[in-house]
């Protein structure tokens, strides 16, 4: 018996409940039994006391459990449409934890085009446990089969992709998973449930840098995963008590606190991001512009058919080409802050190959289109107007 399952169960009618209604009440019936608090208290606690040894009211040791961290693993699991929800101290740690469900020989088919740091975790930690892992192209889904063999065992798929903003066909990708029964991991940090759901097309297991979009205000460091399969998610519960990468109470609340206004957040990242996006494709001066909203992205029927919106990031190139190009406009931006991270309601510009794809030797990272001219921006929630001026006046 790995944990208190009641207490890590959706219930039902929150599962009948529409998103937006979700975001505020998601698996948050009876938080605070003893004075019907609104909000989720903090329970700042490492320990609970115990009428009798094993005799507790359904927490022991916060490593294990902790009832703020409960509430925020149920909200999550609401919003993907999910049963469990399992929460870390960042995304890597929850990326860590799925790693460990493998052994030395296990094969893992990722995307080509992924975080730098998700990358580093793949080759730099577990490569030197023994997990092989295969970077391919999954735009086409009819491809991935040719690269699995006896020994693959979870097809690991970011869409949109960070930073090149390829979108893979998830229904496509899972139908394949579950012919040869791999499990289907996706990395839903760019999309968030609001606009994309992959339980609901078949993945396995989600995942969540919820340092981003799902905290959205940039003071968090957290990661989550959802899954539907019980014994699934026995694993990662005992994987998250065994290794211990938790979140803290405080850090829970504030996620918690977050996903309250995703609907309204997200609406608005994608209003900005579609102004930004068309206006930076008008510049004489910018080469090329990756927002899966435009019709001439690849895979824009498949962005229409699986999301419900595209999103506040984009990437773009400069016509020059260069280095000193890119470098010229993110220093000069004014109301964008040339930073790591995403998905907070203030606007980020970030220089991949320099930041947070640095990690990714220079031969791979181009083979994908991370030049040195590529900047990304997250796109935040103030008015398009101010951040379009800032933009014109930084490209000049
Ligand atoms: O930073 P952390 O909470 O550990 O999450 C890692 C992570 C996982 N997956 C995706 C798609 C991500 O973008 C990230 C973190 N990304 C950045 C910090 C960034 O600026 O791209």
């Amino acid at each position: 018996m790995i944990a208190q399952w009641a207490q890590y169960i959706c219930y039902s009618n929150i599962q009948e409940m529409k998103f937006n209604t979700k975001t505020i009440h998601g698996g948050q019936e009876n938080i605070d039994p003893g004075y019907n608090s609104v909000m989720p208290p903090i329970y700042q606690t490492s320990t609970y006391s115990q009428e009798s040894p094993g005799k507790n009211k359904g927490f022991e040791y916060s490593r294990s459990g902790n009832p703020t961290r409960s509430a925020l693993e149920r909200s999550m699991a609401s919003l993907e449409n999910g049963k469990f929800g399992i929460s870390f101290g960042s995304g890597l740690a929850a990326i860590d934890a799925i790693l460990k469900l493998f052994k030395p020989g296990d094969e893992i088919l990722s995307t080509n085009d992924l975080y730098g740091g998700s990358y580093r975790l793949f080759t730099r930690i577990f490569e030197n446990l023994g997990i092989k892992f295969r970077f391919v192209g999954m735009q086409d889904a009819a491809r991935i089969e040719e690269h699995i063999n006896e020994n693959t065992r979870l097809i690991w798929v970011e869409t949109p992709t960070n930073p090149m903003m390829n979108i893979i066909d998830i229904e496509a990708v899972a139908r394949i998973a579950k012919k040869h029964s791999l499990l289907l991991g996706v990395d839903n940090t760019f999309a968030t449930p609001y606009l994309q759901r992959p339980l609901e097309l078949g993945a396995d297991i989600i995942m969540h840098s919820a340092t981003k979009y799902l905290g959205g205000h940039s003071d968090v460091v957290m990661g989550g995963l959802v899954v539907n399969d019980r014994e699934l998610a026995e694993r990662l519960y005992f994987i998250q008590k065994a290794s211990g990468a938790i979140p803290g109470p405080q850090d829970c609340f504030l996620v918690l606190r977050g996903i309250k206004t995703l609907h309204l957040r997200m609406q608005r990242h994608c209003e900005n991001g579609e102004a930004i996006a068309r206006f930076l494709k008008k510049n004489p001066k910018i080469a090329k512009v990756y927002w899966p909203g435009f019709d001439d992205h690849p895979n824009h029927e498949i962005a229409k058919k699986q999301m419900s919106g595209f999103g506040g990031m984009i990437s773009f190139t400069t016509k020059e080409n260069t280095l000193e190009s890119a470098t010229k406009i993110v220093e000069k931006l004014k109301v964008f802050t040339l930073a790591e991270s995403l998905g907070g309601v203030e606007s980020l510009a970030g220089h991949p190959a320099s930041m947070t794809h640095a990690s990714i030797p220079k031969e791979e990272r181009e083979k994908i289109g991370v030049v040195d001219s590529l900047i990304r921006l997250s796109v935040g929630v103030e008015d398009a107007e101010d951040l379009i001026a800032d933009l014109e006046q930084a490209i000049g």
